[in-house]
């Protein structure tokens, strides 16, 4: 057999991990998965004579995810609870964690006195997921369908029994908050290059926390949501572009449905990807909004409310400074929390999100007019 030995060491930690999660077999093939800008994950198959059996390996980022157990226990609850209500055994539609002997779900693991938290589970075969949706209306409506049903299937879970993984998470008041704060330390003096970008996003702080005042009203209804509703966290069958299974629920906790919303059409419904060096390259698209507004709210006729359906557009732009005042405040703090590819990246993914945001904001009335008209 051929084992892919870039880096022996790697091999030999993901073997290790793979035994401990009581996988036969012997590691044949392994490879990096280059999405997502938080977690490490890995592409693994093991050979045990008779069978190829494919897994992804993930490393959990502590740094983020502060009670990572905590976190797998809520993704076992939600996984469950969706897995009683699609009554189907398919595998290439439910995410399995395995198990270790001990009978966690995750593994940690001390390397040179630093504790990993890891975890493996299916590869689902035969998926695609979309970094950008390309222009295609097909991908967006299906992506709306696809987290308006998650939705959907989880309003009836019991909140109360899920630990927020990541305090604060989509608080955008404590997140525009914590970005002054950033601004005013201004820790490396990095604050100099972006100074129109910073003006952008105080200026609108206002706007930013509406949400959060609508909910201190009592306005919104708060839900189970996924919080990460990029189109690269859905797999798709690749033939067909049935929505197969939604992944990273590594955020699933009480937020509002407008983020959920929002977060898909920040990221896949706009002419660019969301680290575009040429701000102006960056647009939103109404085809795509429209598209995944249909999707979506098709799936949820009945189950949002009218105060929630107006909210929709505005948690498009709210998400989109939101993300803006994060990728920027660590940029300002330098670099701790994404993954960067080169020394600028969170510099220069803020300012396209600012101007999807500035476009955003430009065309509030049109997406309220195609969601009033689709609800
Ligand atoms: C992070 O790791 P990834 O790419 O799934 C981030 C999201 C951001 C997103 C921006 C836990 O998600 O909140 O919207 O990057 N996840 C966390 O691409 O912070
Ligand atoms: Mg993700």
């Amino acid at each position: 057999m051929i084992v892919q030995s870039a880096d022996p060491a790697i091999r030999e930690k993901l073997a290790c991990i793979c035994r401990q999660f009581r996988i036969p077999g012997e590691l044949i093939l392994y490879r990096r998965i280059p999405n997502g800008h938080i977690n490490t994950a890995y592409y693994t198959a093991l050979y045990d004579g008779r069978e190829v059996r494919q897994y992804l390996v993930q490393e959990v980022n502590w740094y983020v995810f502060r009670e990572p157990v905590s976190m797998m226990r809520n993704i076992d609850l939600i996984t469950k609870h969706i897995m009683a209500k699609e009554k189907t055994m398919e595998r290439r539609r439910r995410l399995h964690f395995h198990h270790t002997a001990e009978g966690n779900n995750y593994l940690i693991l001390e390397e040179n006195g630093e504790r990993e938290f890891w975890r493996l589970y299916n590869y689902i075969e035969n998926s695609v997921s979309f970094e950008t949706a390309d222009g295609r209306e097909d991908v967006l409506r299906v992506s709306g369908k696809a987290f308006g049903k998650f939705l959907r299937q989880l309003q009836d879970f019991d909140a109360s029994q899920l630990v927020e993984s990541i305090p604060h998470f989509h608080d955008t008041r404590y997140r525009l908050e914590a970005f002054s704060r950033v601004v005013e330390e201004d820790a490396l003096g990095r604050a100099k290059d972006a100074a129109a970008e910073i003006g952008v996003i105080l200026e609108n702080r206002g706007f930013g926390c509406s949400l959060c005042e609508q909910i201190d009203r009592g306005e919104l209804p708060i839900r189970v949501t996924h919080n990460d509703t990029k189109t690269n966290n859905i797999l798709f069958d690749r033939d067909t572009l049935d929505p197969l299974v939604i992944i990273d629920l590594d955020t699933c906790m009480p937020g509002l449905a407008c983020y959920d919303f929002g977060d898909t059409v920040r990221f896949a419904a706009c002419t660019a990807e969301e680290d575009e060096p040429d701000p102006e390259k960056m647009k939103l698209d109404l085809r795509l909004f429209r598209a995944y507004a249909e999707g979506y709210l098709g799936e949820l006729r009945g189950v949002l409310t009218p105060a929630e359906i107006e909210s929709l557009a505005t948690g498009a732009a709210v998400i989109t400074l939101e993300l803006a005042s994060r990728f920027l405040g660590d940029y300002l703090i330098g670099d701790k929390y994404f993954r960067i590819d080169y020394p600028e990246h969170n510099l220069v993914r803020a300012r396209a999100q600012l101007a999807l945001f500035e476009d955003m904001m430009r065309h509030m009335d049109d997406m309220r007019r195609i969601v009033r008209a689709l609800a």
